[in-house]
């Protein structure tokens, strides 16, 4: 498989712009440029009907973690993807070919590196990128080898983002929505608990505290998320550190994989590459990018809680030109109780993101492409489709119909 990707001259790599489609890039650039190809690289938010003809005309393309859908339309493109296949075709490279559950067991860019060989612990950061939580099957064995190669050491600890470089309040307000909704309630709850937030005018974080500091704030954190019916294993358990070196020495690969999320969905997923290259200029600068995501969610959330459209069985979330189609899943995703839906323009369609507890959304959304000839699927909680803007409303009512079934 290697040899194939070998023979091209002048590829293009074509990558979804997640953590898992930066990550799979930077392991398969990396192994091209040490094999002398200087790929090209093109970042996409996804793959569907409205925009295909955009990449049709590239020679040598190369996509990852995109396309499975797509290998008998783009047959000159070599596709190595891990989402499962409906359709079976020689120029495609699917982890469920390989006898690897793509779902659960490997990620792109897990493929990637079993393929060339190539940085097996940016593997494992795709894979947290995808919450393939925990590690089994072929992400275990990654995860042996690059812990005996010490590229990664394991420690159980706090799982929130922000450990390192923010704020104590900032760390807890990523986590807790009323927390985000209202950053001043995050203060006072570390006040309440006696620690002391700010050292002279630097604001402290959480790597600043002492060990007895740390087991009070865990403690009252896990109180409150049992409070909140929040899953305690999401907040506390084990936690995997990649060996960066420079200034950052070791950083949680959850973490590393938030921030190259950010900048991916800040379509900056150039930056995420550099990061993961190594690059200790594009982490700080990754870091400030997600901040400004973090800013983002926090508007389109308050946005979401007082425009959110109620209805007998489901809510709707319409946040075209409000809402970037980039975070409506995770918005959606934060405020849903039952079920909703989310609505966000792209440059010519629109993206709709379904989350529920009540109703199996795979299925749902594949009743709706077939009653409505749209595109999408996803999984039991979680799932999205693709759309007309002008075919809303029909699919607002056929939504209504099978929900009051
Ligand atoms: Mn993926």
């Amino acid at each position: 498989m290697k040899e194939l990707l070998l023979n091209f001259k002048n590829p293009t790599i074509i990558h979804h712009y997640d953590t898992d489609g930066i990550s799979s890039a930077t392991i398969l650039y990396d192994f091209l440029i040490s094999n002398g190809i200087e790929p090209k690289l093109l970042c996409m938010k996804g793959l569907n009907r409205f925009n295909i003809d955009q990449i049709k005309d590239i020679n040598e393309k190369i996509l990852v973690d995109l396309g499975t859908h797509y290998a008998n339309v783009l047959k000159d493109a070599i596709i190595i993807d891990h989402h499962k296949p409906s359709v079976n075709a020689s120029n495609l490279i699917n982890a469920h070919y390989l006898n690897f559950d793509g779902s659960i067991e490997i990620s792109s860019s897990g493929l990637v590196h079993f393929i060339t060989g190539n940085k097996p612990e940016i593997g494992l950061v795709g894979a947290v990128g995808d919450r393939q939580w925990p590690f089994i099957g072929y992400n275990k064995r990654l995860l042996e080898k690059v812990l005996l190669e010490k590229k990664i050491y394991s420690k159980t600890d706090l799982t929130l983002y922000g450990k390192f470089n923010r704020p104590l309040f900032s760390m807890l307000s990523y986590f807790f929505r009323d927390f985000l909704l209202d950053y001043r309630q995050a203060i006072k709850f570390l006040e309440d608990l006696e620690i002391k937030q700010k050292d002279g005018e630097r604001w402290r974080s959480y790597s600043d505290l002492n060990p007895e500091e740390k087991e009070i704030l865990i403690k009252a954190i896990i109180e409150k998320a049992y409070f909140m019916d929040m899953d305690i294993q999401d907040i506390y358990n084990e936690i995997y550190y990649l060996n960066y070196g420079g200034l950052y020495n070791y950083i949680d690969i959850e973490e590393l994989s938030t921030i190259i999320n950010s900048v991916g969905r800040q379509g900056k997923s150039n930056v995420g590459i550099d990061i993961l290259k190594g690059n200790e200029k594009a982490l700080v600068q990754g870091i400030e990018i997600s901040k400004i995501q973090q800013r983002k969610l926090v508007n389109a959330l308050r946005y979401a809680e007082e425009n959110l459209l109620e209805f007998d069985k489901f809510n709707v979330l319409d946040g075209r030109n409000v809402i970037d189609s980039s975070i409506i899943g995770i918005v959606t995703s934060m405020i849903n109780k039952s079920t909703t839906i989310g609505i966000a323009k792209e440059e010519n369609y629109l993206k709709i993101s379904i989350r529920s507890n009540t109703y199996d959304v795979s299925e749902l959304i594949s009743k709706i492409v077939k009653e409505m000839d749209a595109e999408g699927g996803g999984h039991t909680r979680a799932g999205g489709l693709v759309i007309e803007e002008d075919r809303l409303e029909k699919f607002l009512d056929i939504i209504k119909k099978l929900l009051e079934k």
